[in-house]
């Protein structure tokens, strides 16, 4: 029989072959795909998140294994869609106006989607209305903003007023990015910040209401 547990193994050290392999194996033997993502994929991505924080591993090994997770999603998502089953959270994530920086912010969009949220990636140089109309058609759970340039922060903050000020109650708004701190998200009255992939993934779970 094989077991999920492998899985999450083969997903944090990044070997997409077994992880493919794996994943066949257990669709074969009748496990459910929404079980073989919940607990295979998504606790082998929590295991990368948390080795990157700590500096155990680096970007490349996390990119690793972010295309075994796709390699056994390719199998899944299907499955999933065919069933009507869709991620329960939403996040719209983006960066900053004016900034055209979008490799760390596409680290956390990844590191979200293994945690399996709907991540919609509005891209780089966002406007703060974009943000507010995307959190609203979408009814975001979450808005994540990313900035690299001390000179986009404003900007920053001019997308977290916006969110505050349209009234979308339901929406958490994280912030993060090299210049960024906690201080900073405090002062412009983010609900978050976080400093890297793996914490913004707690963090993301955290504002959700779901255990870190
Ligand atoms: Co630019 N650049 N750049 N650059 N660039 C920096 C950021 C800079 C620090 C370099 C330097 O001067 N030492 C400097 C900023 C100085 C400052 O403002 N304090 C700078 C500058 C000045 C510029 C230009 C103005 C240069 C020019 O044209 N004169 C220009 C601006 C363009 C613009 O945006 N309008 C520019 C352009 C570029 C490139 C296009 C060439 C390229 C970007 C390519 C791309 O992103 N597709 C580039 C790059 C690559 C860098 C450096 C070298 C690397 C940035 C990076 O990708 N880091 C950078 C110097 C450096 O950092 N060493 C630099 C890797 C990435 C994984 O880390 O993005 O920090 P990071 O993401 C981390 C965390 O911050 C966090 O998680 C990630 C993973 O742990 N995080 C979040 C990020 N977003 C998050 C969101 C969250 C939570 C966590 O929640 C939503």
């Amino acid at each position: 029989m094989p077991s999920v547990t492998a899985l999450t193994e083969a997903v944090a050290a990044g070997k997409r072959n077994d992880a493919l392999r794996l994943t066949q194996e257990l669709l074969a033997a009748g496990i459910p795909p929404q079980v073989i993502v919940e607990t295979g994929l998504v606790p082998g991505m929590s295991i990368v998140g948390e080795r990157f924080r700590k500096n155990e591993i680096f970007v490349p090994e996390m990119l690793i294994a972010a295309r075994a997770m796709k390699e056994s999603l390719k199998l899944l998502e299907p499955l999933l869609v065919a069933a009507g089953i869709r991620p329960k959270y939403t996040a719209i994530i983006g960066t900053a106006q004016g900034d055209l920086h979008d490799i760390g912010k596409n680290l956390v969009a990844m590191m979200w989607r293994g945690a399996n949220f709907n991540v919609i990636d509005l891209g780089t140089n966002v406007s703060a209305e974009r943000y507010v109309a995307a959190a609203r058609e979408h009814q975001a759970h979450l808005v994540g903003i990313s900035a690299l340039l001390t000179t986009t922060m404003p900007a920053m903050k001019e997308a977290v007023l916006a969110l505050k000020a349209a009234g979308l109650t339901g929406t958490k708004v994280v912030i993060g990015g090299a210049p960024v701190t906690q201080d900073f998200a405090d002062e412009i009255g983010a609900d978050g910040f976080a400093a890297d992939a793996g914490t913004a993934v707690s963090l993301a779970r955290r504002l959700v209401g779901e255990a870190a």
